[in-house]
């Protein structure tokens, strides 16, 4: 070719394949979340029906990767791409040594190579490779075109090692399918970590074989009076097997002491006891009070299908409540592979401040007792935190920093930016907005570390967007909250602040919202981005 045709080529930002076939440069991929370095070279590399998956290295979980690869290729090329034993021109290759999320890949026109030290890490590499291809790779249906990945270097590693999401599904409840869709687009923001708010005043949502009328009586409803729901113990390992072929770990919460009114509802012994009023009793008579009423059971709790919040909290000062704190958790700890259990600990209004430091502080113990390492919303700081515990900081920064003081680690979920029930402005349609009105600007511009002076790079566990339910009640709904702003936090837990910039991410979201288009994801086309 002519000097001048290169020329050309490269003023148009289009460079020419070996194949003859024209492709954008690697460095104008709309990646998302943004990688660490990328470089591009000339030419492309070619999928077509010569194209076979190798996988170079042992370990049981490479082979997940390798058919995740296939099979998100296979709708839209037509292609059953081979998972072959030698010479394949797709190589997933394991480095012994190298860390864990950290991947390489590297591009030429005759064969694409991702190499990392896990198979997690080559998982997040798969995703970055699948970004290459043109957004209708997304399709179900096969679509007819060049499947053309531009030649280059991508090195990537991520800045936080959790980086989260998590679901209400107590508020309402939302089916195994629900769940396993949000895992599925979780996964392809390189986000690890899915927090199942399991249990809330509104409703109990995990099936626990010693105390049964958890679910039938406390799993009824939800938000609104409608019919609740809950997952039977086979239904969340189901879940958890779900996520994990996906390198996603499962963090149950168990909310407590308060947030549990469905618990109180089902069993009446986790009730506090009757307080007698403030008062002087000690002229008073036997004749004159009953004081048979010390000794009553409280009656259980009526079900609740409000939204309010803080009036709840379990008998702290009961055994009871410890052996049935305790069975829930060893029934839900055997069932979660992952070393988190979340014991919530937030907005327990109604519990004396002692007594909720002692419950904490059991809590904690009786968690380690079943192999986990507890994290709590940031009120369990006021508490003395076992090593390892961690703060997730929601509301309060002086909380965060109770933990950071006590040698303890915060998971980063700030209301005013990171949770995605917030409305996006006044005219939203559901939502709340007692923390802030979130714009997708406004979720992607903070950090971690510079937004909170007391809170350094090591003091941070990891960055988690929450989605709380009260007001969203099915699939539509969590769409049309989590989506866009679950990229911005995704991107946040992922590419240091070096790396990040609103104009040229408000450009990679419009190229992703082609993706979420064609997968059916019913996005917040937010006026700040043109779509
Ligand atoms: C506060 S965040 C709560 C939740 C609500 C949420 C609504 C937190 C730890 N507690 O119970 O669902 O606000 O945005």
């Amino acid at each position: 070719m002519k000097k001048s045709l290169w020329i050309l080529a490269l003023a148009l930002g289009v460079t020419v394949s070996s194949c003859q076939k024209a492709v954008s440069p690697l460095t104008e991929v709309s990646f998302l979340p943004i990688p660490l370095s990328v470089s591009s070279s000339s030419g492309g590399f070619e999928l077509d029906s010569d194209a076979s998956i190798q996988l170079v290295g042992a370990s049981g979980d490479l082979k997940k990767v390798g058919e995740y690869l296939a099979q998100k290729i296979q709708p839209a090329t037509g292609l059953e791409i081979p998972i072959v034993a030698e010479s394949g021109n797709i190589i997933l290759e394991l480095k012994t040594g190298e860390p864990a999320e950290k991947y390489l890949i590297d591009i030429s026109s005759d064969q694409v190579k991702i190499s990392s030290g896990s198979a997690s890490g080559l998982f997040l590499g798969v995703q970055t490779l699948l970004q290459t291809l043109p957004a209708e790779i997304e399709s179900t249906e096969k679509v007819a075109g060049d499947w053309i990945i531009p030649s280059g270097t991508i090195v990537d590693e991520p800045e936080y090692a959790y980086r989260g999401a998590m679901l209400d599904v107590a508020r309402h409840f939302f089916s195994v399918e629900e769940v396993k869709h949000y895992i599925d687009e979780i996964a392809r923001l390189k986000m690890n970590y899915l927090h199942l708010h399991l249990t809330d005043d509104q409703g109990w949502r995990i099936e626990i074989k010693s105390w049964p009328k958890l679910t039938e009586i406390g799993g009824q409803t939800e938000v609104g009076g409608t019919e609740g729901g809950f997952y039977t113990q086979e239904d969340y390992a189901e879940l958890v097997a779900y996520a994990a072929d996906q390198f996603i770990t499962i963090v149950p919460e168990i909310d407590m002491p308060g947030h549990t009114n469905a618990a109180l509802a089902s069993y009446a012994e986790l009730n506090p006891g009757v307080n007698l009023p403030d008062g002087d009793f000690s002229t008073m008579t036997e004749g004159k009070i009953d004081f048979d009423i010390l000794d009553k059971e409280p009656e259980p709790a009526e079900l609740y299908t409000g939204i309010e919040v803080g009036f709840s909290t379990f008998a702290t000062d009961k055994e009871i409540t410890y052996e049935f704190v305790d069975d829930v958790v060893r029934e839900l700890s055997a069932l979660t592979p992952g070393p988190y259990f979340h014991i919530g600990g937030d907005e327990s209004h109604v519990t004396e401040k002692d007594d909720y430091i002692f419950f904490i502080e059991r809590v904690q113990e009786i968690v380690k007792s079943h192999g986990k390492t507890s994290i709590g919303w940031d009120e369990i700081a006021t508490a003395e935190l076992l090593p390892g515990t961690v703060s997730q900081f929601w509301a309060k920064e002086e909380n965060a920093e109770l933990a950071i003081e006590q040698g303890n680690q915060v998971l980063i979920s700030p209301a005013k930016y990171a949770y995605l029930d917030m409305q996006y402005d006044s005219t939203t349609r559901i939502g709340l907005h007692w923390a802030a009105y979130i714009e997708l600007d406004a979720a992607y511009d903070w950090d971690p570390v510079s937004s909170y002076p007391g809170i350094t790079k090591a003091d941070i566990f990891g960055v988690e967007a929450p989605i709380w339910t009260e007001t969203i009640t099915d699939r539509a709904d969590l769409e049309y909250m989590a989506f866009p702003r679950i990229a911005a936090i995704a991107e946040i837990a992922w590419a240091p602040e070096s790396k990040r910039n609103w104009d040229d991410f408000a450009k990679r979201i419009s190229a992703q919202g082609k993706r979420w288009d064609i997968r059916g994801i019913g996005y917040y086309k937010s006026p700040k981005v043109e779509w």
